[in-house]
């Protein structure tokens, strides 16, 4: 019988990390279908890695670990010093090495190796991220002819960007040998297409097809969903009211405003701290009225880059406090570390709006969250920044481009002053007949996010 196999950097191997969108995701279908899930263990070895196999739950896990020269090349150079800058617009912060770009193409080989040696010819493979982009080559390579898939969660750049990389054709390559590559959004479609096209006498064909490198290739977007059911339950849990609950003895009768990332230079937390700074230069008769609270627990934070980015954000949040605080009153503040979703669906919910503000994001999944937490009867207001995937489907959501963050405190103007729990609170929301955010995941809810009256949800069918 025909499994399928996915392949990623990280397994949800560990039951604790089987809670974010795309374990979920990945857990859910390799779980029903009784399939396999191949990666790095997490581990780093002293001598040779070895291959390790599992199985949990009816998901068989084939996992190795990696030497430290693997780490430090494959993943923390190659992967994040160069692919995610690169593909995320930030060609001022990549950094090309050759031997790093060597060990990379080694890992991808040596997974490729694993995975080929347990897989039957009828399986189907499906390999996920910017970690495995020359996976299908040596998959290829060694014999294999099945079926495979390849996702990008993160956002494919126009072609201008993308050969600035060395080895970009080498990456087009491997990633037109599978049988289908999928995007989070059109534009990173459009992007690898053009690129096909202009600079590799590719030929789009009318089914959504690209010939290229000898091959035929299923080239589309294919967005990435949360479970909306599951988060709104989430966002009534025990857990969620009793964060809703410490939160709220804090803010009294304050509107909260919330922010949560990863702490990562594309999320774009500089910027929106400048515009919090400017709402309150702007608005002055918000102060006191709103909080704004912004969770962002440091990530990769051997990579120098991220330590800058924290302490530029230490800066700018003592700046906007220092400028604008008062004895009972916090304007902004800054939680350096992860809450789980259940408390984070309790402050989601609670909150009368959500800043999503990315400087380039391939989806977003915080901004889907944030509207599946929601009570139809008094819901918040998304502001989705242009450059998130998610605003490709979240049309309703107040769309801001991030870096004008003018425009960002005139968001946070409108949304903030709408409707309180406990009556109206006079303000430039009532003007604004209804905003609406949507929440993909397949034929999903339209959630009213905030309509000044009457309070009401339609459902899409
Ligand atoms: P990420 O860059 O990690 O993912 P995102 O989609 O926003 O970005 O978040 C993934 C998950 O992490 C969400 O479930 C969110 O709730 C959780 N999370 C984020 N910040 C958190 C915090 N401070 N504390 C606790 N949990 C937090 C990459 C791509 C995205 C793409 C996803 C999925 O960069 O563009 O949407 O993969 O494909």
């Amino acid at each position: 019988m025909s499994r399928l196999i996915a392949i990623s950097n990280r397994t949800a191997v560990d039951p604790n990390a089987r809670a974010g969108g795309l374990a979920i995701a990945l857990w859910e279908a390799l779980n029903a279908s009784g399939g396999a899930w191949a990666g790095w263990s997490g581990s780093i070895c002293e001598g040779d890695p070895e291959t390790q196999e599992l199985s949990d739950d009816g998901v068989d896990f084939i996992l190795t670990d990696l030497t430290r020269e693997e780490h430090d090349g494959y993943y923390h150079a190659y992967a994040n010093r160069t692919l995610w800058p690169l593909f995320h617009y930030r060609t001022d912060l990549v950094s090309f090495d050759h031997d790093a770009f060597r060990i990379y193409s080694d890992v991808n080989r040596r997974l490729a190796e694993m995975v080929t040696e347990r897989i039957a010819a009828d399986d189907v493979v499906w390999v996920h991220d910017y970690h495995l982009l020359l996976f299908a080559r040596y998959l290829r390579e060694m014999g294999w002819t099945g079926r495979a898939g390849f996702f990008l969660h993160i956002p494919f750049p126009p072609p201008e960007v993308f050969t600035i990389l060395p080895e970009h054709r080498e990456v087009a390559e491997a990633l037109c040998a599978h049988s289908v590559v999928g995007f989070q959004s059109e534009r990173d479609r459009a992007n690898f297409v053009r690129y096909l096209v202009e600079y590799c006498d590719g030929v789009e064909t009318s089914d959504g097809k690209v010939n290229a490198f000898g091959s035929t290739t299923l080239i589309r977007a294919y967005p990435i969903g949360i479970d909306p059911q599951a988060f709104t339950q989430a966002s009534v849990s025990e857990a969620a009211r009793a964060a809703a609950h410490q939160i709220g003895s804090i803010l009294n009768d304050r509107q909260l405003v919330i922010g949560v990332d990863r702490m990562d230079y594309s999320k774009g937390l500089p910027e929106r701290f400048a515009a919090v700074g400017e709402f309150y230069d702007n608005y002055p008769e918000m102060r006191g009225r709103v909080s704004v609270t912004q969770i962002a627990p440091p990530s990769r934070s051997v990579v120098a880059e991220y330590r800058e980015l924290r302490e530029e954000l230490d800066r700018l949040a003592g700046r906007v406090n220092g400028d604008h605080g008062d004895l009972d009153w916090i304007p902004l503040r800054y939680l350096a570390r992860a809450y789980d979703r259940d408390q984070l669906a309790g402050l989601f919910r609670i909150a009368r709006a959500g800043l999503v503000t990315p400087l380039r994001d391939g989806m977003n999944l915080v901004a889907k969250e944030f509207v599946m937490a929601q009570n139809p009867m008094d819901p918040g207001v998304l502001i989705l920044s242009e450059f998130a995937g998610a605003a490709e489907q979240l049309h309703d959501a107040l769309i801001v481009n991030p870096f004008d963050t003018r425009r960002v405190a005139e968001a946070l103007h409108t949304a903030s002053p709408c409707r309180s729990k406990s009556g109206w609170i006079a303000g430039a929301a009532s003007r604004k007949s209804s905003w609406r955010a949507t929440s993909h995941g397949g034929a999903r809810p339209i959630l009213m996010i905030c309509q000044t009256r009457p309070h009401r949800r339609s459902v899409s069918p």
